[in-house]
């Protein structure tokens, strides 16, 4: 059971509701100084990668340092942060792209290392830290047997995965060893956005708009879209995948999905697009779990509570790329009852994450 604690708004009094944010990142010394390698050497190609981390690793603006140096801490500033904004506990996963952007044998290890550091940290502070297992999809067997050593050894909670890998998405067969692991586990797999692969990042980067303001959520919102199509479901109905920015979209879409589903399917239009055994919308409102990052306004808050279930909508900050103390006033103002609003910092969290 997660301890509730006061933010410098609540006056002192703690709420009565522990505040468990639910997609907050951090960066180990390795992890860094292997991404700083690849942005000086230019060592792969990917755009993406370049504008995000090839911004905030060596960016002098006051945004990117303090980023980038909060990022690295799993001690006393963090805390003193989630102190300040009445955070109980954040849900640590690697930030993006994480180690999916090394060849599969620098990523096979890094996850490992990063995995016993997050345990480490989490083993340090019980009550404050809990974390999501780093995988390397590029060896998908590996990244199975390293999932189950994260959970059944180091206690971690589930996985983090930074969606595409190199311009590869997880509904291709050859990654289900990572599904069957999380299904087994009972643990889920979060979902978490990056900027889209080459081939498809050209008119994002001519306006800026490949980032968090845009190209996240299309990226990872079709990354989910193909999961569902690919069957992911029907083979392991029970896996949980859980994602952020309030499902990057898709909860606006449910019944375009439904019917152009149908119609497509019914007509025999796709080879790559079969029967599936539910509606599309059934599976984002029985598989998925969703976290409220970056998105803390209430019009699209209630609206993703109405059609996916009020018992699938979690709390989330981003810190520290959206450290806001402002916005845990607006989500602590939203207009739900007492109990709804303790499922909705920390109830569904408890249980996702089995705190
Ligand atoms: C940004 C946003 C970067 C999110 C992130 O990780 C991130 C950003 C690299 O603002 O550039 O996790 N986010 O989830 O919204
Ligand atoms: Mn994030």
């Amino acid at each position: 059971m997660v301890t509730p604690i006061p933010a410098a708004h609540d006056g002192g009094v703690a709420p009565p509701y522990a505040r468990i944010a639910t997609e907050e990142a951090f960066m180990t010394r390795d992890v860094y100084a292997a991404t700083r390698r690849v942005i000086e050497e230019h060592a792969i190609d990917d755009p993406g990668f370049y504008a995000l981390q090839g911004h905030y690793l060596t960016s002098t603006s006051e945004r990117s340092t303090f980023i980038a140096s909060r990022l690295q801490d799993l001690g006393d500033r963090r805390i003193a942060d989630m102190d300040a904004t009445g955070i109980s506990m954040q849900i640590l996963g690697l930030t993006a792209p994480g180690v999916q952007i090394f060849d599969a044998e620098t990523a096979v290890s890094l996850a490992a290392a990063t995995n016993d550091e997050l345990a480490e940290a989490c083993r340090r502070h019980p009550d404050r830290f809990a974390g999501l297992a780093t995988i390397a999809p590029q060896a998908p067997a590996k990244a199975a047997e390293e999932l189950s050593r994260a959970v059944t050894q180091l206690g971690l909670k589930g996985a983090m995965i930074n969606s595409h890998t190199r311009g590869e998405y997880l509904d291709d067969p050859k990654f289900w060893d990572i599904f069957e692991a999380a299904q087994s586990l009972g643990v889920p797999v979060y979902i978490h956005p990056v900027t889209p692969p080459p081939n498809m990042i050209g008119p994002f980067l001519e306006r800026g708009l490949e980032g968090a303001i845009f190209g996240f959520a299309v990226e990872t919102a079709l990354h989910m879209m193909r999961l569902i199509v690919g069957g992911v479901f029907d083979r392991f109905p029970d896996l949980t995948i859980t994602v952020g920015h309030l499902g990057e979209g898709l909860p606006f879409w449910l019944y375009r999905l439904d019917y152009m589903h149908k119609a497509s399917v019914t007509a025999k239009r796709y080879e790559a697009m079969q029967p599936l055994q539910r509606k599309v919308s059934d599976y984002l409102k029985e598989n998925f779990f969703y976290t409220t990052s970056g998105m803390p306004w209430e019009p699209a808050i209630l609206y993703t509570r109405s059609v996916v279930g009020a018992d699938r909508v979690m709390y989330a900050m981003d810190y520290p790329y959206e450290y806001v103390a402002e916005e845990v006033v607006m989500s602590d103002a939203l207009p739900l009852d007492a109990e709804e609003k303790r499922a909705f910092f920390q109830g569904i969290a408890e249980k996702v994450f089995s705190l």
